[in-house]
């Protein structure tokens, strides 16, 4: 049954081509998927790389969350500077993996070129530098009720010109029988949602998605997954590792698709 009020007409991730692009767009699906997207050996190989490089802790979150790269999410503030110098050794970092493995960050631009037409790019902000874009990334306890959405977090940054922000998430390594789900809600963040927010976290209270629908993600392995991340979501804690590899992805007003994590 679909809940008063929602704007998606199916509670099914759609399969990436053109049409399921603009309905996500709209926010009329809840997610797209692209299935298949890498082979088991490819996602272990990745995983092995990356494991023998070493993932570090987010700073100041609870649960914990473990990553390779940079974030802009963590120099929110002032600290813009400090992000693109990271970024910078983060990209080597990046390189070394993907070189010794393969590279999901150019698959995904071009299975995005393909599929919307549209030109695809790392975001670069003229002033500043380039972004760092693919997380390799670590989600094993869950993440609080959240959303990443640059023009609420970073409105001081290049990347909050924005007008619709999707993440995309290759599931490298996953439990099968506790994969660890993505809920996503059919509820967008707007300025006054602000007194939701659990003051020192990421984190915003339960109330803020009441009476939303609800879409529930059961990650697979090799699959990408993309969805609108102004929209409140939450990851459940996993039974094992739960490694992917992510980033934000923006639309322009000017027509590109720009990446960036
Ligand atoms: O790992 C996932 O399934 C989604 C994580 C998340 O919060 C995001 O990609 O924005
Ligand atoms: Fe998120």
């Amino acid at each position: 049954m679909t809940p008063r009020g929602s704007t998606w007409s199916v509670f099914a991730a759609q399969e990436l081509d053109r049409n399921s692009w603009r309905q996500l767009i709209r926010n009329e699906i809840p997610a797209v998927v692209i299935r298949g997207f890498a082979t088991p050996e490819e996602c272990a190989r990745l995983v092995e790389r990356a494991q023998a490089i070493g993932f570090e802790a987010y700073k100041n979150v609870v649960p914990p969350i473990d990553r390779i790269g940079a974030t802009v999410f963590e120099h929110n503030g002032a600290d813009v500077s400090t992000y693109f110098a990271r970024a910078e050794q983060c990209r080597a970092i990046q390189g070394e993996i993907f070189a010794q493995s393969f590279s999901p960050l150019e698959r995904l631009m071009s299975r995005l070129r393909e599929a919307t037409g549209a030109p695809v790019q790392i975001a670069a902000d003229p002033r500043r530098g380039t972004y760092c874009a693919g997380l390799i990334r670590r989600i094993e306890n869950g993440t609080l009720l959240h959303i990443d959405y640059a023009p609420a977090e970073q409105p001081d940054w290049w990347v909050a010109q924005i007008q619709v922000q999707l993440a995309w998430n290759l599931y490298l390594e996953l439990d099968p029988q506790n994969p660890g789900r993505t809920h996503v809600f059919n509820r967008e963040w707007v300025p006054e949602d602000e007194v939701y927010k659990l003051a020192g976290t990421y984190g915003y209270s339960r109330p803020v998605v009441e009476g939303a629908a609800k879409y529930t993600l059961r990650p697979t392995l090799g699959d990408v997954y993309i969805f609108s991340t102004r929209n409140y979501h939450e990851v459940d804690s996993s039974g094992g590792h739960r490694t992917t590899v992510t980033s934000a992805i923006g639309t322009h007003p000017d027509g590109r698709i720009v990446l960036w994590s």
